[in-house]
């Protein structure tokens, strides 16, 4: 059994209250699609069909193609004020974070809740929020919500709730994954995960892959303990990239000998590069908001149009991890 405090209950108590009282049910998900916005989203519509068949519950946005193997299919909802409605806003907080934006900015919607992991503000104007930085996935505060509530769980939640956990807690094994996020995925595989199909899928490496991460692993920097490489527009079409959002790649610098942060930049368009901190315990987000972004404590990111401003940026990140044992 898993114990849920009365507080977290109250606020479950409070999402079923407003799922309960709205019949047309729109759930969001962020930019630059992942598995646990994608996840989270999926998750919570099949969960809400299964457990309340009389409404109406809608997702919206772009999956991009990511996870072609799982069905994400989103509905066309007219861009007008929806009677009687709830938007449901899962791992994400800003609008402009958010896909599909334009709903929230005409105000579609009677009410609006959020559920998320992020540790940010936002400015959804929500009636409800629970952001719990703790959990490794908004998936897994779904997947809780639906347990404490005791909702039935289909397989196909199981699988995109699995699929949210899974890719955002690196394959179960950051350090905010816990006993919790096991019994968790233990009740998902109960419940008709597909976990194998995840796993083998996600297990494989493509020719072209394995190619692109040479390269970047040939021509990475390392200096104090920070690495870094920034992958241009010239180079992505070198390789054959015609999508900057395939080069974005900062788990191929990850975790090597004693490094403690790195940083991958990745140029979108010219003037705009994408820059993806993360670490093994140095507080990484200091560096991303002092460049205008934000994130998580070992995972974060930030846009810069300079790549000028690249040397600066490594330079803030190895003091930065100078800093590491603040957080031990
Ligand atoms: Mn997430």
């Amino acid at each position: 059994m898993l114990k849920i405090s009365d507080e977290k209950m109250e606020i479950f108590y409070q999402i079923r209250s407003k799922i309960i009282k709205h019949k047309n049910i729109v759930i969001f998900h962020h930019i630059r699609p992942d598995g646990d916005c994608l996840g989270s989203q999926f998750g919570m519509k099949n969960l809400i069909e299964v457990n309340y068949p009389e409404k109406n519950v809608y997702v919206v946005g772009d999956p991009k193609d990511v996870y072609p193997y799982l069905n994400f299919k989103m509905d066309d909802l007219p861009y007008e004020k929806l009677e009687d409605s709830l938007a449901i806003i899962v791992d994400a907080n800003y609008k402009e974070r958010l896909e599909c934006r334009k709903y929230l900015d005409d105000n579609c919607f009677d009410e609006v809740i959020r559920i998320d992991h992020h540790p940010n503000d936002d400015d959804l104007n929500a009636s409800l929020r629970w952001v719990e930085p703790e959990a490794p996935a908004a998936a897994q505060q779904v997947t809780e919500l639906a347990y404490g509530l005791g909702w039935k769980l289909n397989s196909a939640a199981a699988t995109y709730l699995y699929l949210g956990i899974y890719t955002d807690s690196v394959r179960l094994t950051t350090n905010t994954t816990t006993y919790k996020t096991m019994f968790l995925v233990s009740w998902l595989w109960e419940n008709g995960a597909q976990k194998d199909l995840l796993h083998g899928e996600m297990a494989k490496r493509s020719l072209e892959d394995i190619k692109i991460n040479n390269y970047i692993q040939q021509n990475m920097q390392i200096k104090n303990g920070v690495v870094s490489f920034f992958f241009s527009l010239e180079d992505q079409a070198k390789l054959g990239i015609d999508d900057p959002l395939k080069a974005n790649r900062p788990f191929v610098l990850s975790s090597i000998d004693d490094n403690k942060a790195w940083v991958f930049f990745t140029e979108e368009k010219p003037g705009q590069i994408r820059c993806e901190f993360r670490s093994n315990g140095a507080c990484v987000r200091n560096v991303a908001v002092k460049w205008g972004g934000g994130g998580h404590h070992r995972a974060s990111g930030a846009q810069i149009s300079d790549p000028k401003n690249i040397p600066l940026i490594v330079r803030d990140l190895e003091e930065e991890i100078k800093n590491i044992a603040e957080y031990k």
